[in-house]
């Protein structure tokens, strides 16, 4: 046993918390909770941190980020043991978790310059005067509040867009996973040693609020969307913007013609992976009626000999949340009391902190293992007629993150993705655009909106601002009171043919 207090940050922290292995329960260490004296404190360091980051040039900040990509590649090992230990998940899982992190810090500093930087845009015929230049400027200070499921590859999704951009980031881990938080931080610090440009406060909900309430530029949650929603209504108190990740009911469905061992080898991954607790793991799948028999005795197959546990083989470890366990619990009891049935797994699957793979059949679309987020190792299969009737239903959520569609008929298979209202669908793969760095990140109802990754990712942490510089006199000078009749009769002649011909 690891017992280790933090003091670093609040001096001396009021209260503590301890942050624990899931699968055994032992404490991992111990750290402080941030008061709100705390927490402005942090903040205040922050901006002036953000104002030496900023006046950095992007090489400067490029070559920085790409240290610390580096030094998180040369030290994978220790961050996915501590990953490892304080999530429950496997070894290997970690391991891919970070190197998913990697890509994107090496893709958020390779790219920022080219997404942010100055550029010339066209001034057009009115304006011809004028030379225009957009350019995209650091917010400031980013509040990232965090989960636990994916402690390194989600907040990263924010961090590292947000350090690219050229802002300080202040980073409130989840209560349950502070340790790997705070060697992120740490890990940034033996690189960028100057400034406080990355800072760790940890704590509990009251820690996030008092950081929404800060004099931060910008909160990036990730989380439940009922947090987000009190986490809006502390930035409201100051117009603070917000974006926010947060959960999904993601479905998946396989059409007549997709290749079924394909499509029930990746629905097993995706439902089960991380013990279900991944924001985009599949919730539902919609499979066509022909072919709805053959895929499921395929699922079945694959997910009976799929094992949770903490040992080395195990294929996914403990539920990190333990209240998730009950979620998880009534959508199971739920389901069956509405004459659903279990083809693999049940009630019975459920033993605390692990939770066994479970499939279930014929349950009633108004289930709340059909509506509610579940985020655990279950899976609901039900067959359609056709990829349309699949669409349907699967946009029949009030979430909308990710999807996907397994399809032979790439034309087929690409409608039916136009189709679905997620943020993000893979074809013929579960879950593939996390990895693709360039592709946003988000989604839209209670899974949030904004986004994080890609070029999309860099802006949302940066402040539009447009410049024009006169170059030469206008030939009709339209904002001086000097401007007369005439003058308008030519702009108007002008305007009349450009934008005046009749459009059939
Ligand atoms: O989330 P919370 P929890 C979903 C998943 C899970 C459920 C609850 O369904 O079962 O959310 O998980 C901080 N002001 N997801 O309890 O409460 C909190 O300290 C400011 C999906 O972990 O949303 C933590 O750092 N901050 C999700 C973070 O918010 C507050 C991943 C998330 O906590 C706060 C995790 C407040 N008032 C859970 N209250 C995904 N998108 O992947 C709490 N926090």
């Amino acid at each position: 046993m690891v017992t280790t207090l933090r003091t670093q940050g609040p001096a001396r922290p009021a209260e503590t918390f301890p942050t624990l292995n899931p699968a055994t329960s032992e404490v991992i260490a111990t750290f402080g909770i941030f008061g709100e004296d705390d927490v402005a404190a942090a903040v205040e360091r922050a901006h002036r941190a953000a104002s030496w980051w900023a006046d950095l040039s992007w090489k400067e900040r490029r070559t920085r980020l790409l240290a610390w990509k580096s030094y998180l590649t040369r030290y994978i090992g220790r961050l996915a043991e501590l990953v490892h230990t304080e999530t429950g998940k496997p070894l290997a899982d970690a391991e891919l978790e970070i190197l998913l992190a990697i890509v994107h810090i090496d893709w958020a500093a390779r790219n920022a310059r080219k997404v942010l930087g100055p550029r010339r845009v066209r001034s057009g015929l009115v304006a011809i005067n004028q030379a225009a230049t957009l350019e995209y400027q650091p917010l400031g200070v980013v509040g990232v509040i965090g989960p636990w499921n994916y402690p390194v590859f989600t907040p990263m999704g924010s961090i590292a867009y947000a350090l690219a951009a050229g802002n300080a980031v202040v980073f409130k881990p989840s209560e349950l996973t502070p340790a790997v938080a705070d060697w992120l931080v740490q890990s940034f610090a033996e690189v960028v040693p100057e400034q406080p440009v990355l800072q760790l406060i940890t704590g509990d909900g009251r820690t996030g609020e008092f950081l929404a309430r800060s004099a931060v530029s910008k909160i990036a949650f990730t989380g439940s969307a009922a947090t987000a929603k009190k986490v809006m209504a502390a930035c409201a108190e100051n117009l603070t913007p917000i974006v926010a990740e947060c959960g999904g009911k993601d479905a998946l469905i396989v059409a007549a013609d997709a290749d079924l061992d394909a499509a029930a080898d990746a629905a097993a991954w995706g439902a089960l992976s991380n013990a279900g607790q991944t924001c985009v793991g599949v919730e539902r799948v919609y499979v066509a009626d022909g072919v709805y028999h053959s895929f499921l005795e395929k699922l079945i197959d694959r997910m009976s000999q799929v094992r949770p546990g903490d040992d080395r083989e195990a294929d996914y470890g403990p539920m990190t949340l333990p209240g998730q366990v009950d979620v998880v619990e009534r959508h199971i009891a739920d389901a069956l009391a509405r004459g659903g049935r279990a083809v693999v797994g049940g009630l019975a699957s459920i033993r605390k902190p692990f939770v066994g793979p479970v499939i279930l059949t014929e349950v009633p679309e108004e289930s709340r293992a059909v509506t509610e987020e579940t985020f655990g190792p279950t899976v609901t299969v039900a067959p359609v007629a056709d990829l349309d009737e699949g669409v349907r239903l699967a946009n029949a959520s009030r979430y909308g993150l990710g999807s996907a569609v397994f399809a032979r008929n790439k034309k087929a298979g690409m409608a039916a993705a136009r189709s679905l209202r997620s943020g993000m669908t893979a074809v013929n793969s579960v879950i593939s655009f996390a990895g693709v760095p360039s592709l946003p990140f988000g989604g839209s109802g209670d899974s949030g909106f904004g986004r994080i990754h890609g070029a999309d990712g860099l802006r949302e942490f940066a402040r539009p601002k447009s410049i024009t510089r006169q170059r030469m006199k206008p030939m009709v000078n339209l904002t001086s009171f000097s401007r007369t009749d005439q003058d308008m009769r030519k702009l108007l002649t002008l305007a009349t043919m450009l934008h005046g011909r009749r459009y059939k």
